[in-house]
């Protein structure tokens, strides 16, 4: 177990959350949430000195770049890591502008901006590609203050951009967020790596290197084992924004004071629990009658639904249309960088007014369920009241809003308003974004959960979409059905290729290729294959007729 990286450990709390009551999974969810800032067995997550220092450095080090005409802050990563490096510099480069500087943060994701709301997962498996859009970003920059974020410290296109970082040191200051110690980076190869290189290598060499900064707090394995979207995402916003709001204001408070603000906020979203259950109840009892469900919101808050709904994708092989986000403004459109015309846009990057989103919705499933974040609540009556006579459920996210539900209202709310007490603007927002991402978050996990798509606390329908993930399915099979790791990786690569044949002469990419033409539910077969020894052909069949993966698990199919 002590090999097993902190990020890919199962959660005690959670291990058998898809047999709990919603009120009971809200509440496991809140706990482990809060792990991140008490901290877990005896680390102590975000509240460590040593941790709390490096911190302190880091704000240090903004605050030099913000001020140095030729510098600029490059934040870059893979999946969620990227998405939350995005709004980070979408939210502070807002601020650079009222402070009457120019735009100093910019931010890179593996697979380009329509990474940011579907999945690209294969790209972060590309060192080369890493280190090449890193060159081509901080090309007119004297001085660069790169933050890499891999939450496993597996990533190899963040290793790659470290590594550039460490060999050009006279333009860069490298700096690695993650949640593992350097013991447990990833040690695997990759095929594009040259010189059988590993991000334990890069990161390894960073520790030995003056200048380079390493903030790894432990903040214990994700209630969903392996969801990084979660905790890590969340370590990953509370560090980002602590460190850029302390660079960009005149204060002489420190990461500790900042943190500890957070904490308090987070703590207190247990008072809506009772809420947040009924919510997670409508929305299962929405995915599991087929219904679909939509968060509707504007600036960054329109982009955490966006972004917390493309999520369920990867994690749960669920289908796009199952959760979606709309925005109202075209605040995300104006935020990305620059790209090729021809380059893969999703259509959920444009921006919907009141008609185009009934349009859109006027035709959901009955039942469905629609989540209005904040101030698009009241914004949008027109189109709440519409949906409300076809008889969808509507959820009202309260946050900054300082109005209330009309009485006699049959919406759900959930009213965090009230625990948002900070005197200062700008960390009322960071705190806002954050309660709405734990918010979206715990809904969007629960719901699959009641769907079925979690057996105890491990995803089972994962998308095998990269290197990662691969070796990620078969731990998964070998826990749940004790086979070794060759019959394993026998029945995954069987069923990702769809044939009771083995397969013996394709490569790691050459799978990961193929899963992308896979639509098939790759990882319970391959489990369905082990546990009753039958052929790929004998376990499609028996999948296809049961919905609920979970029941594979329990012998209930
Ligand atoms: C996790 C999410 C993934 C990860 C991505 C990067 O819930 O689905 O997209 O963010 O794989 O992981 P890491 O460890 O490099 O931050």
């Amino acid at each position: 177990m002590d090999s097993v990286p902190f990020t890919e450990r199962r959660n005690a709390l959670t291990m058998n959350i898809d047999a709990d009551t919603v009120e009971d999974a809200a509440n496991r969810l809140h706990e482990c949430n809060m792990e991140v800032f008490y901290g877990y067995e005896n680390y102590k997550g975000l509240s460590d000195d040593e941790f709390l220092n490096k911190l302190d450095q880091l704000v240090i080090l903004v605050k030099a770049t913000l001020q140095n005409e030729k510098g600029i802050i490059v934040i870059s990563g893979c999946g969620t890591s990227g998405r939350i490096g995005f709004l980070a510099s979408t939210f502070f480069n807002q601020l650079c502008l009222e402070n009457n500087l120019p735009k100093k943060y910019h931010y890179i994701i593996a697979g380009g901006n329509s990474a940011l709301v579907t999945s690209v997962e294969a790209t972060e498996d590309d060192p080369i590609v890493g280190a090449a859009e890193l060159k081509h970003v901080s090309e007119s920059f004297e001085r660069v203050l790169f933050i890499g974020i891999t939450c496993g410290l597996s990533a190899p296109f963040v290793g790659g951009q470290l590594e550039y970082c460490l060999d050009n040191p006279e333009k860069f200051i490298p700096v690695l967020i993650g949640f593992n110690p350097v013991s447990m980076a990833r040690q695997i190869r990759v095929p594009k790596w040259s010189g059988d290189k590993t991000f334990y290598g890069v990161a390894s060499r960073m520790e030995k290197t003056s200048g380079a900064l390493i903030l790894n707090p432990i903040v214990g394995p994700e209630p969903i084992s392996g969801s990084s979207r979660m905790k890590s995402g969340t370590a990953t916003k509370v560090m980002l924004d602590t460190v850029f709001y302390l660079a960009s204001t005149n204060t002489n408070a420190k990461a500790r004071d900042v943190i500890e603000e957070f904490k308090i906020t987070i703590e207190k979203m247990k008072n809506e629990t009772t809420d947040i259950a009924n919510v997670i109840q409508q929305a299962g009892d929405c995915m599991i009658n087929n219904g679909y469900i939509r968060y509707v919101g504007s600036s960054t808050f329109g982009i955490w639904g966006m972004i917390d709904a493309s999520e369920c994708v990867p994690t749960y092989n669920s289908s796009y249309d199952d959760i979606r986000g709309f925005m109202t403004n075209d605040y995300f459109k104006k935020s990305l960088n620059p790209e090729s015309a021809d380059s893969l846009v999703s259509p959920a990057l444009d921006q919907s007014t009141p008609d185009d989103l009934w349009k859109t919705f006027q035709d959901l499933p009955p039942s469905s369920l629609i989540v209005f974040i904040d101030r698009e609540y009241h914004l949008q009556k027109a189109l709440v009241d519409k949906l409300q006579q076809k008889n969808h459920r509507i959820v009202w996210i309260k946050l900054l809003s300082t109005e209330s539900l009309e009485s006699n209202s049959n919406v759900q709310m959930i009213d965090f308003s009230k625990s948002i007490t900070s005197a200062d603007v700008t960390k009322q927002y960071l705190i806002a974004e954050l309660i709405l991402k734990l918010c979206l978050n715990t809904i969007s996990t629960a719901a699959h959960i009641l769907k079925g798509k979690v057996y105890q606390n491990i995803m089972i329908d994962v998308r095998v979409s990269n290197i990662k993930l691969f070796y990620r399915a078969i731990d998964i099979i070998k826990l749940l059905t004790g086979v070794d790791k060759e019959t394993a990786e026998k029945c995954l690569i069987q069923s990702i290729y769809q044939t009771n044949d083995e397969i013996n002469n394709q490569t790691i990419e050459q799978h990961i290729t193929a899963v992308a033409n896979n639509k098939d539910h790759i990882v319970p077969i391959a489990l369905l294959m082990c546990l009753s020894n039958y052929s790929y052909t004998q376990a499609k069949l028996q999948i296809d007729k049961c919905p609920r993966i979970r029941d594979i698990c329990t012998g209930n199919n």
